[in-house]
Order: C-alpha cells, then sequence, then structure tokens
C-alpha cells in the first residue's frame, strides 16, 4: 500500500512537471507561471535621480527580483545619468497575450518599439524599428538586459556550450574612447573623472555567443537566453560599483522592422512554492506586550494549523514551551498572511519559533530588550555623519576631515544633480565661483551622499534638541573636540553627546546664516564625478583652493591650490521659509547650548531674531500662489508651538490655536502628532478639545490592522516607509501617554515588532547591528562598496514595485529607496527610540 502511494506520487509530480502550465499574461499586466514573474515596463525609468535598476523588462525569479534594466539602452553598461527612454506607450492585449513598449531618446530624436510575447515557458522579445538607428547611435544603441551580480556571482554559465563563471568581483577588460564619441549623459552630466586624458572608460564583453544558459547550477536562478544576433556579456561593476551584469545585442545599423530577437526562458523550478517568511521581533520581546508573529505565504501554500515556540535551555537543550493556532489573516499584494498569537508565553528565557519546516532564528523575552534600541545610532552612526571632522573608533579611521578648502559661491542658474538649484542670481555679496569663508565647519553628511543639506540639517538639531528636552539622557561615549576636528566613538570626554551633537549642527547653520546672510539651501558637490563618491569623505575633494589660472590637475607652488575644479559648491538662492524654520531652531538652540557655549548661543538668538523679522517681511512680501495657501493654513502651527515653549508669549500661543484645529480638521493623521505635542503646554480643556482627534485616531489605527496584517502604515512610495513607521510609533506613543483610555498600550508594540523583523520579504531587524539574531547586513551608506553598514542605520526598508512586488535586497546595497538611511531619519528613529522606552517602562 505504501509502495503504492510512493508510486503514485512520483507519477503525479511527473504529470505536473510535464504539464507545468506555460507563462501566461495576468489581470496585473504581467506574464506569470508560478516561480516566475516577468513585467514589461511595469515600473518605467525615470532619468537622473532615480537609481535606474528598478526599471524596463523585469525578471521576478523564485520571490527574488534578479533581472531589470530591459529596454534599448545606449552603454554597454548603463549608469545612474546615462540617458533612459521615455515610455511613449504601454499596450497590454490580454487577449493577444503581448505587451507593446513604445521607447524614445528625445536628445537623439530616436524611437524604438519593444515587444514581448510567451513562448510556452520563454517569452519572446522583439525590438521594433520604424527608422533606422540614428547615424550618431550606430554600434551604440542596443537591447539589453540585467542581471543582479550578488544572485549571480561565483555561478556557472555556458555560451554555446562552452563553460564559464560570474567573476565574484569586477576584474575583466575595458578599452578607452574618446570623449567625443560618448553618448550623451543626462543633462549633460559627466559621470567620470577623465584625468586629463579626454577619453572614456568602455568595458569589453566577457563573453560573446548566440546561447547563453546563465546559472545551470542553480535551478532557482537558471536562465536561457538565445538569438540569432550575437549577444554579448558584459560587468557593469567596471564602470560603477552599483552595475549589474549585462547581456546586450547592439542593433543592426541602417534597419527597419523587426531588427533583434531574443528568447528567454527563466528556468522554474517544478512545485515550488516560496518559503514561508515567519516575521518576528528580532529584537524579542518584553514578558506582558503582545506577541504575534505574522507568517507570510506563497498563496499556492497550504496554511499549517499549528505554530509553536521553543525554548532553549541552559544546557543548550531545547523544548516546546507553546503551541498554538495559525489564523489566517488573508490576502495582501502577491501572498497570503497568517498570525500566531504566542502572548501567553511570559518566561524570560531564549526561544525560536517552528512553523511547518520553518525554524526561526532565536530571540529573547525579558523586561530588558527594549534597554539599547538607540545605542548603536547615538553612539556610532550620528557620529561618523559628522562633517568636517576626522572620525575615529578604536583601530579604525571612519573618515578624515573632509571639504578642507571651503565653499565656493554656486554660479547663478545651476541646475543640480541632487535635486537642488542656484536661481538666477546668488542672492549674497559672493561672485560665482567666490569663496564664501568660513563654512567649513560643523553639520552632518545628508545620507549615503556627502552633502550639507540645511532642511535636514535643521531637522536634525530640532530632533536633537527635542530628545534633551524630553529626554536628558547623558549618555557620554563619544570624545568630540571641535579645537582638533577629531571625533573618537566609545571615549567618554564628559560632556553628554547630545550636547556636542547639538553643537557641531548649529555650527554649520550659524556659519551659513552668518556668511550668506541667510540660509544655504545646501553645501554640496559641484561635479557629478565626485557626487557619486564611496568611501572616505576626506578624500572627495583634493583639500586645495581651486584656481582657474591653473591647469586642471596642477597644483600651486605654495601647494596651496590646484586647478582642479572639485570644490563644493553653496547654493544659496535665498527661501524665506527656509529662514523661519532656522530662526526656530536657533531659539532653541541658544536656550540648550547657553551653558555648553554661551558665545555659540549668543550667535544663535542673534541670527534666529533677525531670520525670524527678515523672513516674515519676505513671505508677507511673496505674492505667490504656494506662499498665499501658506498663510492662509496659519502658517506652521508646529513652529508656533516651538517658540511658545521657548518663549512663553502669549502671541505665539495664539497662533498655535488659531492654527491646530483647522489643520486637524484638514488633515487629521497629519496634524494630531503636533498636537499631541502641545499637551503638557496646554491647559485641561485644549486637552478635552483634542479627544475627539485622538478617537478619530485610534479608528485609523484600527483600520490598519484591515488594510495590512502588520498594523503599521505601509508606504508605496519610490523611497520606502521605514521614516513613515517610526512618526507612527512616536504618535501612538504620545497619544497613549495622554489619553490611555483610548489608545491601549498595546499598539505602542507595532512599530517595533516591523522596525526589528515582523515584515514582508525577510523577517532581519531594518536597523543595522540592531536587533539580536540577525540585523539586516548590507545598507546604502557611504561604506556601501563593502557591502557593509553603518551601525544604528534604520533601512527605508520595504520597498514596492508595481504592481504587486515588495522587495528588500539584503545582499545587494544599492538601492537608496530600500536601504538608505538619512540623517533626519535616524534622528527620528531616535525619537520613537526613546519617546517608545519610555512610555513602554510606564
Ligand atoms: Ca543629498
Ligand atoms: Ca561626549
Ligand atoms: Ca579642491
Amino acid at each position: 500500500m505504501k509502495r503504492f502511494s510512493v508510486f503514485a506520487a512520483l507519477l503525479l509530480m511527473a504529470a505536473c512537471q510535464s504539464e507545468a502550465p506555460d507563462l501566461k499574461l495576468n489581470d496585473l499586466g504581467y506574464f506569470e507561471r508560478q516561480g516566475v514573474n516577468v513585467l514589461v515596463f511595469s515600473n518605467p525609468f525615470s532619468g537622473g535621480f532615480n537609481d535606474e535598476k528598478n526599471s524596463g523588462i523585469e525578471i521576478i525569479h523564485h520571490g527574488v527580483r534578479t533581472v531589470q534594466g530591459g529596454a534599448v539602452r545606449l552603454n554597454v553598461t548603463p549608469e545612474q545619468w546615462d540617458l533612459v527612454p521615455t515610455m511613449t506607450s504601454r499596450v497590454v492585449d490580454t487577449l493577444a497575450q503581448r505587451i507593446e513598449v513604445g521607447m524614445r531618446f528625445d536628445w537623439y530624436d530616436f524611437d524604438s518599439r519593444v515587444v514581448v510575447e510567451p513562448k510556452g515557458k520563454a517569452v519572446e522579445i522583439s525590438v521594433y524599428l520604424d527608422k533606422p538607428v540614428p547615424e550618431a547611435l550606430a554600434g551604440e544603441a542596443g537591447f539589453n538586459l540585467e542581471f543582479l551580480p550578488s544572485q549571480y556571482w561565483n555561478k556557472a554559465y555556458l555560451v554555446d556550450g562552452k563553460p564559464s563563471r560570474f567573476p565574484r568581483y569586477a576584474v575583466s577588460d575595458t578599452k578607452v574612447r574618446p570623449n567625443e564619441e560618448k553618448v550623451r549623459q543626462f543633462k549633460g552630466y559627466r559621470t567620470y573623472d577623465d584625468r586629463g586624458t579626454g577619453e572614456f572608460i568602455e568595458p569589453l564583453p566577457l563573453s560573446a555567443g548566440h546561447e547563453f544558459l546563465l546559472a545551470p547550477d542553480d535551478p532557482q536562478r537558471m536562465v536561457k537566453v538565445t538569438s540569432e544576433s550575437e549577444i554579448r556579456l558584459y560587468d557593469g561593476r567596471m564602470l560603477a560599483q552599483n552595475g549589474w551584469y549585462v547581456l546586450r545585442t547592439v542593433l543592426p545599423a541602417g534597419k527597419t522592422g523587426k531588427v533583434v530577437t531574443w528568447t528567454v526562458e527563466p528556468n522554474a523550478v517544478p512545485g515550488w512554492i516560496r518559503e514561508p517568511n515567519v516575521g518576528f521581533s528580532q529584537m524579542g520581546y518584553v514578558p506582558e506586550q503582545p506577541k504575534v508573529a505574522v507568517i507570510e505565504l506563497d498563496r499556492k501554500d497550504k496554511v499549517q494549523a499549528k505554530a509553536s515556540v521553543w525554548k532553549v535551555e541552559a544546557d543548550g537543550s531545547t523544548h516546546e514551551a507553546f503551541s498554538g493556532p495559525v489564523k489566517v489573516w488573508g490576502e495582501y499584494y502577491k501572498y497570503n498572511y497568517a498570525k500566531f498569537d504566542f502572548s501567553a508565553l511570559k518566561e524570560p528565557g531564549v526561544y525560536f519559533l517552528r512553523y511547518g519546516d520553518v525554524t526561526t532564528g532565536n530571540f529573547i523575552i525579558d523586561p530588558s530588550v527594549y534597554d539599547k534600541i538607540t545605542v548603536a545610532t547615538s553612539d556610532v552612526w550620528i557620529p561618523v555623519h559628522m562633517n568636517h571632522m576626522a572620525v575615529h573608533e578604536a583601530y579604525r579611521l571612519w573618515h578624515g576631515e573632509p571639504f578642507k578648502e571651503g565653499y565656493l559661491q554656486a554660479p547663478p542658474s545651476t541646475d543640480h544633480f541632487d535635486l537642488h538649484w542656484q536661481g538666477p542670481t546668488t542672492d549674497t555679496r559672493f561672485k560665482a565661483l567666490e569663496l564664501i569663508p568660513g563654512l567649513n565647519v560643523g553639520g552632518y553628511f545628508d545620507a549615503g551622499d556627502f552633502d550639507i543639506e540645511t532642511g535636514s540639517n535643521i531637522s536634525v538639531v530640532m530632533n536633537l534638541i527635542t530628545l534633551w528636552e524630553q529626554f536628558r539622557s547623558e549618555r557620554d561615549e563619544t570624545f568630540v573636540s571641535e579645537e582638533q576636528r577629531y571625533v573618537e566613538l566609545h571615549r567618554p570626554d564628559g560632556t553628554p553627546d547630545i550636547l556636542q551633537y547639538i553643537e557641531h549642527g548649529v555650527l554649520n547653520l550659524v556659519a551659513q546664516a552668518e556668511q550668506i546672510g541667510h540660509m544655504a539651501q545646501t553645501l554640496s558637490n559641484s561635479v557629478l564625478d565626485n557626487y557619486h563618491h564611496l568611501g572616505d569623505a576626506a578624500g572627495i575633494t583634493d583639500g586645495l583652493h581651486y584656481d582657474p589660472r591653473l591647469k586642471p590637475y596642477q597644483k600651486s607652488a605654495d601647494g596651496k591650490s590646484s586647478g582642479t575644479p572639485d570644490d563644493m559648491w553653496a547654493f544659496t538662492s535665498r527661501n524665506p521659509g527656509l529662514d523661519l524654520q532656522a530662526a526656530t531652531m536657533f531659539a532653541a538652540a541658544s536656550r540648550v547650548l547657553a551653558e555648553k557655549n554661551p558665545g555659540l548661543a549668543q550667535r544663535a538668538l542673534k541670527q534666529s531674531i533677525r531670520l525670524e523679522e527678515e523672513g516674515t517681511k519676505l513671505m508677507a512680501a511673496d505674492t505667490s500662489s504656494r506662499n498665499r495657501r501658506r498663510m492662509n493654513q496659519g502658517g506652521n502651527f508646529s513652529t508656533a508651538l516651538q517658540l511658545y515653549v521657548s518663549t512663553k508669549e502669549q502671541k505665539y500661543l495664539d497662533q498655535f490655536t488659531a492654527a491646530v484645529w483647522p489643520a486637524l480638521e484638514r488633515m487629521p493623521n497629519g496634524a494630531i502628532s503636533a498636537a499631541l505635542d502641545a499637551v503638557p503646554y496646554m491647559d485641561a480643556a485644549y486637552k478635552e478639545k483634542l479627544r475627539p482627534y485622538v478617537e478619530q485616531y485610534r479608528d485609523y489605527i484600527l483600520q490598519l490592522e484591515k488594510d495590512n496584517p502588520y498594523g503599521v502604515p505601509i508606504g508605496l512610495g519610490n523611497w520606502a516607509g521605514g521614516g513613515q513607521v517610526t512618526g507612527f510609533g512616536t504618535t501612538v506613543c504620545n497619544a497613549h501617554r495622554h489619553y490611555p483610555d483610548i489608545i491601549g498600550k498595546e499598539h505602542i508594540y507595532k512599530t517595533p515588532a516591523w522596525l526589528f523583523g515582523c515584515h514582508p520579504y525577510h523577517n532581519y531587524s531594518w536597523v543595522a547591528a540592531v536587533g539580536a539574531a540577525r540585523p539586516k547586513q548590507v545598507f546604502y551608506g557611504n561604506n556601501r562598496a563593502d557591502f557593509s553598514f553603518i551601525p544604528g542605520n534604520m533601512a527605508p526598508g520595504l520597498l514596492f514595485r508595481q504592481p504587486d512586488h515588495f522587495e528588500n535586497y539584503d545582499d545587494w546595497p544599492f538601492l537608496w529607496g530600500q536601504n538608505e538611511g538619512t540623517i533626519a531619519g535616524n534622528t527620528g528613529y531616535l525619537i520613537w527610540g526613546e519617546t517608545f522606552r519610555n512610555v513602554e517602562a510606564k
């Protein structure tokens, strides 16, 4: 009997294999079979800032997006800032099972079309031209498809049967070509410094042939690509660390009609079902809190009836400590979700979860689990991002002192690659490219890049002031000497770190106000070829003043200047709104720094008063509709509250109360956070009047539990929503603190669960080095070329790709929308962390 059933099962499996379904165009507009999704411009290119490793024809292969960038491109291995095609049309024909996309390069007046149709288990991709490739692009335009290096390196491939292996690191061959032959880059920028050679680098192919079989040694990654045209394989990392492996066929010159056809067959493992992703808090749980694992399941997977928690004993043995039912939550985008509640388990100890065949890593139940959630961020991430300092840690130098030559006035009418600009005038007393003295002091690197984003830096200082005034953390683990321009981690120096961090931010912002006369938009790179810098910030510029009378790369006789135009620029177009934000921050900073640095406190207060006056006048004189709208809405009530707290002046209180109620009516979920911040400073009538809005907020919180299985706001933008979740967490904590009868304590635990591992795609903690057993390993920090992290960085996290895919790569750091961290975002994490710890402990 047993024997028969095994035989029957084998027979059934064989039948399934031979009858494995073909690729079909589904309702969401992509081709699908179990284990394989082929997307055709579900995510179009955008140009410039958007990384461009997210678009075109994409393949999600056994749950991982391993292929993208399928399109007509103008480079062998396109970089960010290389031209991308604009999608001019996209026709999804469900009846004919066919997607056709029109692509256009405006600059070259070059149109093409790509048609994708299923052929059994493969797709056929054809490129059509109505007019031949323009002469300037002959030999340059090609059909490209890009493969994720971290999923293919060290794996084998066959080209027309000849075996080879994907290189772990970029070490193939290149050639150089004259700059005149270089295809134009985005807006005419140049991503490379040619060192005066007049030449650009072009990678040479690793292999060429008509049939590529990629990763025959890994059934989940195996893809066969065939064509009658020659296909070449390139390594995009030769030019840019975020490059992918590229398969490419050059479009033939002088031809029209169907000019290139590829057949692409991604292997599907028979009977493959994605392994369940058991989401839980890697940080662990305090005994009394709710403990719910969210299990993300393939829709074809059968939900297990039960799951269990196992305890690790002191002698290393393990035993089942709890078992309970698994409850189906339902479908959310691509997957099905179920929940396992083990809140009943309260005994401190080391545990792990079992669901079906899945055994998770271990976690802790103990009253102390949240004690150190902010330490990595405040002791390491923040000081590592201090600009104009050398930052040391034990034997390691994080970075030397950057930008010793200071900042030049950005020339008028400059468009900038990091979304800044300089208007038609300088708005300062400086001429274009004149040195603005005194700006190379203090401040924080924005994110994975090295500019001082003024708005972010103002928020950072405000966040740090909030931390100091609310929680008074005297933690001292960082040595900061502004005189020596030297920071050393893990060396106490007798001064609370937060005060030193506030001082460091203010030093730059006050210098901006004093030297420029108002706030700069940003202090940023002048040339794209040093904007994408990876590694030590001290090496971004040569540290020497730029002197246009010298030749590029030439140094002056006194060794103080050079002809290399690498100096950073200050973008100084005046924005009175920014001046007013700075004024608020300076007022608060002068209060906080009065004792530590009375001179700086005085300077901050002086600038606060001046900017407040000038900014208010400028705003009143601004008749633009955007500004009128802002004034009609009663200005920024959050700022009014700050000013009231600092000055206790009635006029600010009046401004606040005049603005807060209309704002709560207009955008209840947006305004509730600042309205709650005010509760400690207002009377009982205010608190009572706010009550119905808090009730409304409770309804929103409960609605989130119905919207998605995790009960937190999940962002769908191209920058994932980590900051939104910490903002939500802080608001929920404050709502519970002031209105415990409306917002129950159970809600405050949703944010840490999400941050530390209970979320889609994988179950790693979003915070670098935080989350006991398994934090994420790679982040988009300035050390991303090393596939590393800067401790305490909170990743934006879960990135949504149209139409139904969430992802967070943990073997590939280079997508900023999922793996970067910003200075404002990470100080927002600190505020959430300290607020949560405070409310949690009560
Ligand atoms: Ca930036
Ligand atoms: Ca210190
Ligand atoms: Ca320089």
